[in-house]
């Protein structure tokens, strides 16, 4: 019978769900690679892969249900490739409202985790306002997630994301396909986070985390926040 409600369970939270789906070139050693069903719907595969599993879920034409990760498994090359059927969790928006913070004085940006259930990843968007890292006669130009200084590699970053004990749960210092000043930065986690409902997580400037040379820093920006669960 408990198998049964879990099961119940799974379909409601899947019917509540909008699932993007895309249709893209996989890779056929990829496809051999890893474990696959015999599906009659997609819902079934979505079933096994997404919410069983916390991975990507890919169908191809003849039914066959492939769990996998998108980066390992996308084409370049056609004549190795066949066309699936890619269905992955949206990014839900967890702010009704921009939330802002600043990169000075434990002046973070709260948000509550919506509902119960396991995040594979985080995206900030920001909205409005910057935080410069030092003078703005040195900064004229801010950098939205990390820092525009001599110091700082073009690639690193310093957005982090802590729970309400100001313990690190998510931060990617090093990323060299993101772009620091960019709007968007992405932040996927190793291993599926689980949280409760109304948890509240944190979003810090780095510097104002660590306490470091943030004596400096000054303005403000304000984001959204997002998260795709499995
Ligand atoms: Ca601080
Ligand atoms: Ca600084």
């Amino acid at each position: 019978v408990i198998q049964w409600l879990i099961f119940f369970q799974m379909i409601s939270n899947l019917d509540c769900n909008f699932y993007d789906q895309v249709s893209k070139l996989a890779s056929k050693t990829c496809l051999n690679n890893v474990q696959n069903i015999q599906t009659n719907s997609i819902t079934e595969c979505v079933l096994h892969c997404g919410l069983n599993q916390c991975m990507e879920s890919v169908r191809d034409q003849n039914g066959r249900c492939y769990c996998t990760n998108e980066e390992h498994c996308i084409s370049n090359e056609e004549e190795d490739s066949e066309l699936v059927s890619w269905i992955k969790a949206p990014f839900e928006l967890l702010t009704n409202e921009p939330i802002c913070y600043s990169g000075r004085d434990n002046d973070f940006a709260s948000f509550i985790i919506s509902r119960e259930g396991r995040v594979k990843a985080f995206k900030l968007v920001h909205v409005s306002g910057a935080i410069y890292c030092s003078s703005p006669a040195i900064n004229k130009k801010p950098s939205t997630w990390g820092c525009n200084h001599w110091a700082f590699p073009e690639n690193h970053f310093l957005t982090i994301i802590s729970n309400a004990n100001n313990k690190i749960i998510i931060q990617k210092t090093h990323d060299s396909t993101q772009d620091k000043y960019g709007k968007e930065f992405l932040l996927t986690a190793n291993e599926p986070m689980d949280f409760r409902k109304n948890e509240e997580l944190r979003v810090w400037y780095g510097e104002d985390f660590h306490n470091t040379t943030e004596h400096d820093n000054t303005g403000r920006q304000c984001i959204r926040v997002y998260a795709r669960f499995c």
